[in-house]
């Protein structure tokens, strides 16, 4: 056999022994991943659903690697293998106490082991460093295998293996990627539950998808806005907010304001039956002794809860796609509660699930919340629906309330009445849903109904306390309930028979209460109106300033329009609804044409919608508050 055929046969053990470091990374830190993959799934794991992405995204970092002469390649798996050992430390000990992951929020905001109770090193255990083991045990490898002659690839070669096998990466990631984002729509774009993505993508696919969406983010915001355009916001907000306001105003100074965001409360139970029987029968009782909004409206988009909560906290537009709670969780506000702080309140948020779902955690720093109740501040000693029950949710923040500085601003986030409503069993059986038995509209009947006797119980307990005498407490559904592929369970429940997209939009209500001490202000108000309104409304009930909200104060605007994130609006007489470009008369539900007034309403509409994302792209908060 002549020398090039043998040149040309390498023999296997030259092969293992000239890339013995790719194939030794490939090992070592796919078993770390899976380590840490299995130290994030607690409740159930299964190597198989993640060990391919997690390999996948190994092959893009020795793709990497190939660019270097063979030291260089050694020295920069070497390298990442210690960096991406001390992320699996990081994040593991975070699991521990967030049940999180980490992400650049967390750590731009300083969201890290702060407000720990136990040390961070009560967090740390000993076995965490064996991530870090073979770091030490390759040492002696290391050296041995730098002093082995190794053939020096050229350039082009190595150019060219780096294409072909980052590539082979990045395409088979890239696919796992998209699988997950068909799976889970929203959860690739908003990232609002961290770890299922660690668990089921890998922690490094995290990590890269986390820093590439702050990257676009603070690409999107490095756009410069002309000074001129700022002004026009500016000039905007100011005209927005400066409504002569009269009625109501400083009621509230010096009260407590309880704000309680009740899960899935879709207006369409609100004095409903089924089978004879009153589904909300507590809300019911307590609407006659409060103001009730009956045309309020939620505004949403896919940041779904977090929306709902940015926009009676902050009175702007969630974003068009993704969540602002993770995508601005870097930006200033004038939120709710930073100008009730000013104000000498104790503002918190308290909410018995996971603090860093939605990202919560690292945003409520950035609204200023004073504190965050999460799940590690409760006992969880009864679970119904997603996390812990709404009786012992209330319950134990019925005794942190009872202990917080007043005045205070306290705002609550319930949890059981989550879809899809299958704990049946937790919310007992005591309403009798007849023919819809078994079904989601059937199942979030009896959750509501659950949800609904435990606010009762709370709020009873809170006027026997004395507390209501103190205190306007708001009470508002954050979202809908009967998702759109099964509207026609609602259509049926309703007796909709030929339902329009009018029919659609008119469900997507709310119920939106005020309760004012001694009851001193009851009725039915059936103005239309929406999540963003909230704010200014307690703005010039409280005496806060008005500086940057896209809302209307609800007793001191007439004839407002309530303006959707798809660029629908109502304003209570025609619904426009964008997707079909329609108009329809509320009281008729036939389509009419355009007038120049609804082109006048559509062009705000887009015109507030585009100015709510400059305010987020471009962090305008925090430039008109330096410049003030
Ligand atoms: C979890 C709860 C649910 O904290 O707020 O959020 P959602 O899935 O309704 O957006
Ligand atoms: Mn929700």
């Amino acid at each position: 056999m002549n020398n090039n055929s043998n040149k040309l046969k390498i023999s296997p053990l030259k092969l293992l022994l000239s890339y013995i470091d790719i194939f030794l990374f490939l090992a070592i830190l796919t078993f770390k991943l899976v380590m840490c993959d299995k130290s994030i799934s607690p409740e159930y794991f299964d190597y198989k659903l993640v060990i391919k992405p997690i390999i996948y995204s190994i092959i893009c970092l020795i793709g990497i690697s190939l660019i270097f002469k063979s030291k260089g390649r050694t020295r920069f798996l070497y390298i990442a293998n210690i960096v991406i050992s001390l992320i699996l430390i990081a994040d593991t000990v975070y699991f521990r106490y967030f049940k999180d992951v980490i992400s650049v929020g967390v750590l731009r905001n300083g969201v890290m082991l702060g407000g720990v109770k136990s040390s961070v090193a009560d967090l740390i255990k000993a076995k965490d460093f064996l991530y870090l083991a073979d770091v030490f045990i390759l040492i002696p490898l290391l050296i041995l295998y730098k002093k082995c002659d190794r053939n020096q690839t050229p350039i082009l070669k190595r150019l060219a293996s780096f294409i072909i096998v980052f590539i082979i990466g990045i395409v088979l990631n890239g696919l796992s990627i998209y699988k997950m984002s068909v799976e889970q729509p929203r959860l690739i774009t908003t990232m609002y539950n961290r770890v299922y993505i660690a668990k089921f993508l890998g922690d490094i696919n995290f990590h890269i998808l986390d820093i590439y969406n702050v990257a676009s983010n603070k690409i999107m915001s490095l756009k410069k806005i002309s000074p001129e355009k700022e002004n026009k916001i500016k000039t905007y907000l100011t005209k927005n907010s400066s409504t002569s306001t009269t009625n109501m105003k400083s009621i509230g100074k010096g009260k407590n304001l309880i704000m309680i965001q009740v899960e899935a409360l879709q207006q369409f139970v609100i004095n409903a039956k089924v089978n004879g029987q009153e589904i909300t029968p507590n809300l019911n009782r307590w609407l006659k002794k409060s103001l009730y909004f009956d045309n309020f409206f939620y505004q949403v988009a896919s940041g779904n809860t977090s929306d709902a909560e940015f926009l009676t906290n902050n009175s702007l537009y969630p974003a068009s796609s993704g969540a602002v709670y993770y995508m601005y969780a870097g930006n200033t506000y004038s939120s709710l509660a930073k100008e009730m702080n000013d104000k000498n309140y104790y503002t918190s948020v308290l909410h018995g699930y996971r603090e860093g779902f939605w990202n919560r955690n690292v945003m409520y720093k950035a609204e200023k919340f004073d504190d965050f109740w999460g799940e590690k501040s409760y006992n969880l000693n009864e679970t119904v629906g997603l996390g812990l029950s709404d009786k012992s949710f209330l319950n134990q923040s019925f005794t942190k309330m009872q202990k917080f500085k007043q005045p205070f601003y306290s705002f609550l986030i319930t949890l059981s009445s989550h879809y899809p409503y299958d704990d049946v069993k937790g919310y007992g059986n005591d309403l009798n849903v007849g023919s819809l038995e078994g079904t989601l509209t059937g199942n979030y009947l009896k959750g509501i109904h659950y949800t609904d006797a435990q606010l009762g119980i709370f709020l009873d307990k809170l006027e026997k306390s004395g507390m209501l005498d103190n205190s306007i407490l708001m009470l508002y559904g954050d979202h809908y309930a009967i998702p759109k592929d099964k509207i026609n369970e609602l259509y049926n429940f309703e007796g909709i028979k030929k339902p329009t997209d009018l029919d659609w939009f008119q469900l997507q209500k709310v119920p939106m209460l005020m309760h004012f001490p001694k009851d001193q202000y009851k009725g039915t108000n059936h103005s239309y109106t929406g999540q963003i309104d909230i704010y200014p409304t307690i703005a010039n009930m409280f005496g806060l300033p008005e500086k940057y909200l896209l809302g209307h104060d609800l007793f001191n605007t007439k004839n407002e329009t309530v303006m959707f994130r798809n660029g629908s609006f109502t304003d209570g007489n025609t619904f426009y609804i964008s997707w079909t470009n329609t108009y329809y008369d509320i009281k008729t539900g036939k389509a009419v044409p355009e007038t120049k007034k609804l082109k006048n309403l559509k062009d705000k509409t887009l015109l507030n919608l585009q100015y709510s994302d400059d305010i987020l792209n471009h962090n305008l908060i925090k430039k008109f508050e330096t410049e003030k």
